[in-house]
């Protein structure tokens, strides 16, 4: 998606500070963080929302949501942290290419 800011940034043309990368996704911390630590995880395969997701999204998925506790512990997160997607219009979704924050306080 050319016009999309997180495509940009996994090509590497925007930058970001980079907590993990593989050939499946990518971690980057948030730009606007509303804790002291607040990453996402995205998908490198453009996904727009959770709303578009489809059975062929299941494996990425759960590759994703099985790296956030690894690399919430990573940054200082064991003893908990918070996850959120933003969700469409109404879920306050202001980025259209899918992501998971992760945010807490270090213990
Ligand atoms: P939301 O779509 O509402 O879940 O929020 C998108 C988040 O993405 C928001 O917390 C700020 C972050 N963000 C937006 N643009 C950039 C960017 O260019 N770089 C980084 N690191 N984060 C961004």
């Amino acid at each position: 998606m050319s016009d999309c800011i997180f495509c940009k940034i996994i090509a590497g043309q925007i930058p970001c500070n980079k907590v993990y990368e593989d050939d499946d996704m990518l971690a980057f911390h948030d730009i606007r963080p509303i804790a002291p630590v607040h990453f996402l995880i995205i998908p490198k395969r453009h996904i727009e929302s959770l709303l578009t997701t489809t059975a062929d999204d299941v494996d990425i998925l759960g590759k994703i949501m099985t790296k956030v506790p690894e690399l919430a512990r990573e940054q200082g997160l064991a003893a908990g942290f918070k996850t959120g997607i933003n969700t469409g219009k109404l879920g306050g979704q202001e980025v259209y290419h899918l992501h998971v924050h992760v945010f807490g306080h270090k213990a």
